[in-house]
């Protein structure tokens, strides 16, 4: 049975057997349950990655667990070929949910993306105007919405992009945080149909934009009829501290993409809402996919998201974030450069010292119990499930602490 293999022996595998499109940690996960993970061994781990933000509800949450055993007996997919009595119930759900007239529920985070991209053309050339084949999406530069052709052809990161050309054309990039940029590019340009902006930035790094930013680049959209897209499959769902990470500037979205924890880490879940305005512009057989709005992802993607409201992850993460960046402020350390965050979504800028590295710093957080994993070579990004106790949380930054003042 899978779960008996030694650490060493499943990375052998790995490395054998698997395509090398990741450099992991040296950590092999066997058990999950709430903030917690075990390895192979047996050794207990806080994880503080939290698959990217797609555990916010803490791994093997009993109530999703138990909505997925119960629809796995029951019904796990029809295809929308047909109806089917599950998905109906979950878009009144998850419309009423976050105020929107419609949801086109879609598998991965980049399928949304692609789908909130597919809407925005459509919207262009339907409801704007702008000529066929014409239509601009403006972004920012160092995104990260995916890995599928189009979605790396906006990308600044040689990482996502190089060597995969030639590339989807009707991309715009402006600086991240700057908005005269943005409305210089929405003056000049007519034929702009979106733009399509992560209102924290993930894998950049936790990059939080300047209060403000948010609202004054929704408003330059309204002037110009260019519609406001948020991607929240990381920042949404109570990461950074409020429901949804636009909450925090009080901005609507034209289009809303979601997915990571609607599935509360289960399985590929994502969801793309809008109004008629927008949504409606796609017609039957114009989009879809296999998986896309199945029973099985309908009925746990309610759970995910009830879970959420009852247990106040947003509250949790608004105070449990204050209390860990407080915390990591006072390492007396020339190798903690920079702590930044909004609600349980932070990151450590790493200064290297001696040769030691933010991997290193990982690498020594692992022996200590807690994974993290670093980003762009010096930033560790510190994302734990939206469940952990302050009890626990205190206990991992203790951790966290002693493995950052071990490299003294
Ligand atoms: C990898 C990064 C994070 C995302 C935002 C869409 C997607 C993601 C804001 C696509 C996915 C994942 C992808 C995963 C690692 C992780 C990641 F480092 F790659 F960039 F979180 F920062 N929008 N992010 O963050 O969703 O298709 O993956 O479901 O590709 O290595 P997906």
């Amino acid at each position: 049975m899978a779960e008996n293999i030694t650490s060493r022996y499943a990375m052998d595998l790995e490395e054998k057997h698997g395509a090398h499109n990741y450099h992991p940690l040296p950590v092999v996960i066997a058990k999950g349950k709430g903030a917690k993970v075990w390895d192979a061994e047996g050794k207990a781990y806080y994880d503080f990655l939290s698959a990217y933000s797609a555990v916010n509800q803490g791994h093997c949450h009993p109530k999703i667990i138990a909505t997925m055993k119960e629809q796995a007996e029951t019904l796990t997919l029809t295809s929308r070929a047909f109806f089917n009595n599950v998905l109906g119930v979950f878009e009144k759900y998850i419309t009423e949910y976050f105020g929107y007239d419609k949801v086109l529920p879609m598998n991965s985070g980049v399928e949304a993306d692609e789908t909130a991209l597919k809407l925005a053309r459509k919207w262009g050339y339907l409801k704007k105007g702008i000529p066929e084949n014409e239509a601009k999406i403006v972004v920012a530069n160092d995104n990260f919405h995916g890995r599928t052709i189009t979605i790396i052809s906006m990308s600044t990161d040689p990482d996502s992009y190089k060597g995969y050309g030639p590339y989807t054309p009707g991309f715009i990039n402006v600086r991240y945080n700057n908005i005269d940029e943005l409305s210089k590019v929405l003056e000049e340009e007519p034929n702009i149909a979106a733009f399509l902006v992560e209102p924290i930035q993930g894998e950049a790094g936790v990059f939080v934009p300047n209060d403000g930013y948010l609202k004054k680049a929704y408003e330059l959209c309204k002037k110009h009829n260019v519609l406001f897209m948020a991607d929240e499959v990381q920042t949404g769902l109570a990461r950074t501290g409020k429901l949804l990470a636009v909450d925090h500037e009080g901005i609507r979205p034209d289009v809303l993409i979601l997915g990571k924890a609607l599935s509360g880490g289960t399985m590929p879940i994502s969801a793309v809402l809008a109004d008629d305005d927008v949504m409606l512009t796609i017609k039957p057989g114009e989009h879809g996919s296999t998986f896309g709005g199945s029973p099985m992802a309908a009925r746990v993607a309610m759970t995910s998201l009830e879970v959420i409201k009852e247990e106040k992850l947003a509250d949790r993460s608004a105070y449990l974030g204050e209390i860990f960046r407080e915390e990591l402020k006072k390492i007396d350390s020339d190798m903690v450069h920079i702590i930044r965050g909004k609600g349980l979504m932070n990151a450590m800028v790493i200064k290297p010292k001696d040769g030691n590295t933010a991997w290193d710093v990982c690498i020594e957080m692992s022996k200590q119990g807690v994974v993290a994993k670093p980003t762009h070579g010096d930033i560790i990004r510190f994302m734990p499930p939206l469940v952990i106790t302050e009890e626990e949380l205190r206990d991992a930054i203790e951790r966290i602490k002693k493995a950052i003042l071990s490299f003294q």
